[in-house]
């Protein structure tokens, strides 16, 4: 058997996960729905529900009708428009990284974000007082001691695993300070700024998340599933095992999990690992003693079957198509260790695209009208997410008050490339049933400069831009004069060039302002957001995999998207398609 990778565990990473995220921009509206059970409805299905509805039997994915069933007097939204996601999205994101020293933040799609939040961890560790550990306080500012929150470092905040409230003090009062256990009172500071973290978000945005804290990101994103809703996990240390000594709670923690559930590791990976324990003979009994089953392969399974090390994972997961060096990051995710860095913040997006699907589109007029719609909503989002306001400040009067500052508005980023993509459905086959297909086609174009132009009118852009290029586009695309029966219109600009100008923000240093004028300078950032979720380049870090749950409605007969290999009920094949075209 292979060695066990070498831990470099310098880094804490926080992975949050906004509970019942599309319920909560609705309940954030209308906080009377709080306590009723909300359901938000795209094309037919249930796409998220709040933890009323599901104490009351709803689940993510849902048929309508079903949920209807279940719970009578649900309450159903329609959240087909993400405008409102998207703004909540980014706000929160802002937010958050506000807090953050350093500015690795990273959003993985609408509700989940990585902060590398070690230097803030470290400085905070650093002025610890060992003779008074009850009385800590947590400094959100280097330069203003003033500015962070008081808390108890004799004791973790919020649930951790293993669960274990004894040892903390004891540890911390005798050998605490040695080297060994430097992680343990990182991660013990960390959890505190986790609970601090929540405890904003909820009080001054009104969302709750779930927060995973651990050194990295594919084990903090896992930490985070152990205690949901509103709440946080803490991974303990130790995290490497010691020759008679304690073992290690990431191999603790991470064996018992499916081998398909480790962000990282999709289902066409997985696949490719079950098939390869059941097959060659010696079955899963060598780990466990258990007889091999079919359903659940562990990465314990993996990480223990004879002769497992990062030559045979390549030899099983590598070859055409795969990326290189696969077998040795499966090697080190199956230990935990992912060394994937938390992606630095952006001001703004690396491509924007609108899109909608549509059961019927055949004639050239509702193409057109429907082109129109998307150019339109696109420069919106454009305005909204390539611009900011920029506040020239009137120097004689009081800079706190809000009506001394005149915005003027910028673009922080022209895209350079305008992209048309469409999908035809495919012909039914023989049977009557149509396959289901995400091949798009698509064709790219020079964006002309007058997009840009702050003064005009949007739906007049909106169809200029159809008319002069959108359309030629389509034509290209399209040359029958009709017939196309197509299910997808998507409209995209790509290709950012930064405007120069503007110094980078740097968080953390702001914090002292934002404490004394939070509101009027939240709503006065107009700092577009990162894009995480694009459709069909520049994927996350593990493009052959999920990062997402996949375990929603085993039993029911799904098709395996192409982009994250997540099995999908048919008739959320709609939904599951506008969840990855989001371009935020
Ligand atoms: N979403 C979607 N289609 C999917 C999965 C998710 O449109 N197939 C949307 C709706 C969710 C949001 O993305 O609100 C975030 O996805 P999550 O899986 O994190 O679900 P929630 O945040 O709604 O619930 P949880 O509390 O389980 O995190
Ligand atoms: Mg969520
Ligand atoms: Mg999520």
């Amino acid at each position: 058997m292979a060695a066990p990778p070498t831990r470099l565990d310098n880094r804490i990473v926080l992975h949050f996960d906004y509970d019942c995220f599309y319920a909560s921009a609705f309940e954030v509206e209308q906080p009377v729905l709080k306590s009723l059970p909300l359901a938000v409805q795209q094309k037919q299905i249930v796409v998220t529900c709040n933890y009323e509805a599901r104490r009351r039997g709803l689940r993510k994915l849902q048929l309508i009708s079903e949920a209807k069933k279940v719970c009578p007097d649900v309450i159903i939204v329609l959240g087909e428009d993400l405008t409102k996601f998207r703004d909540a999205s980014k706000d929160l994101y802002l937010y958050l990284r506000s807090f953050v020293w350093g500015d690795r933040v990273e959003r993985l799609g609408f509700d989940e974000l990585f902060l590398d939040v070690s230097d803030m961890i470290e400085y905070n560790v650093d002025v610890l007082n060992r003779n008074d550990l009850e009385n800590s306080f947590f400094h959100l500012d280097r330069h203003d001691p003033t500015i962070g929150f008081a808390y108890d470092a004799t004791r973790f905040h919020g649930p951790t695993f293993p669960p274990d409230s004894e040892i903390v003090s004891d540890r911390l009062s005798a050998a605490a300070w040695s080297e060994a256990e430097t992680l343990h009172i990182k991660l013990l500071v960390a959890s505190h700024l986790a609970g601090y973290l929540r405890r904003q978000l909820e009080h001054q945005k009104g969302y709750t998340a779930t927060v995973g804290i651990s050194t990295c990101k594919a084990v903090s994103k896992l930490t985070g599933n152990v205690h949901k809703p509103n709440n946080q996990t803490t991974l303990l240390a130790p995290y490497d095992a010691r020759e008679n000594g304690p073992e290690s709670n990431v191999i603790r923690f991470l064996d018992s999990h499916d081998i398909q559930k480790i962000p990282g590791i999709g289902s066409k990976l997985a696949r490719s690992l079950k098939d390869h324990l059941l097959n060659s003979g010696r079955g899963l009994d060598s780990a466990d003693g258990a007889p091999p089953t079919d359903n659940k392969t562990t990465v314990r399974d993996v990480r223990l079957f004879p002769g497992m090390g990062p030559v045979l994972l390549e030899k099983i997961l590598g070859g055409p198509g795969s990326p290189k060096g696969i077998g040795i990051r499966i090697w080190n995710l199956i230990h935990g260790v992912d060394d994937s860095e938390v992606l630095e913040a952006r001001d703004f997006p690396t491509q924007i695209s609108i899109e909608d699907s549509y059961r019927q589109l055949e004639t050239f007029e509702e193409v057109r009208r429907e082109l129109i719609a998307l150019a339109t909503s696109l420069i919106r989002r454009m305005r909204i997410d390539l611009t900011e306001k920029t506040e020239v400040e009137d120097q004689t009067a009081d800079s706190k008050t809000d009506h001394s500052l005149n915005p003027k508005t910028r673009w922080l980023a022209h895209p350079r490339t305008l992209r048309l993509s469409t999908r035809p459905r495919p012909p039914a086959n023989s049977s009557g049933v149509r396959t289901y297909s995400i091949n798009r086609a698509s064709r790219s174009a020079p964006l002309p400069q007058y997009v840009f132009n702050l003064e005009e009118n949007m739906d007049a852009l909106g169809e200029r831009l159809v008319h002069d290029l959108v359309i030629p586009m389509f034509r290209k695309l399209h040359p029958e004069k009709s017939g196309w029966n197509l299910s997808l219109l998507n409209v995209a600009v790509t290709n950012m060039v930064e405007s120069a100008g503007e110094q980078k923000r740097s968080s953390g240093r702001d914090i002292k302002r934002m404490f004394q004028q939070q509101e009027t300078i939240l709503k006065e950032w107009k700092v577009p957001e990162l894009d995480s979720a694009q459709p069909d380049i520049d994927l996350p870090v593990y493009e052959d995999s999920t990062w997402e749950e996949s375990d929603e409605d085993e039993a029911i007969p799904s098709v395996i998207c192409r982009i994250c290999s997540a099995p999908i009920p048919h008739f959320a094949q709609a939904a599951h398609e506008v969840y990855h075209s989001a371009p935020d």
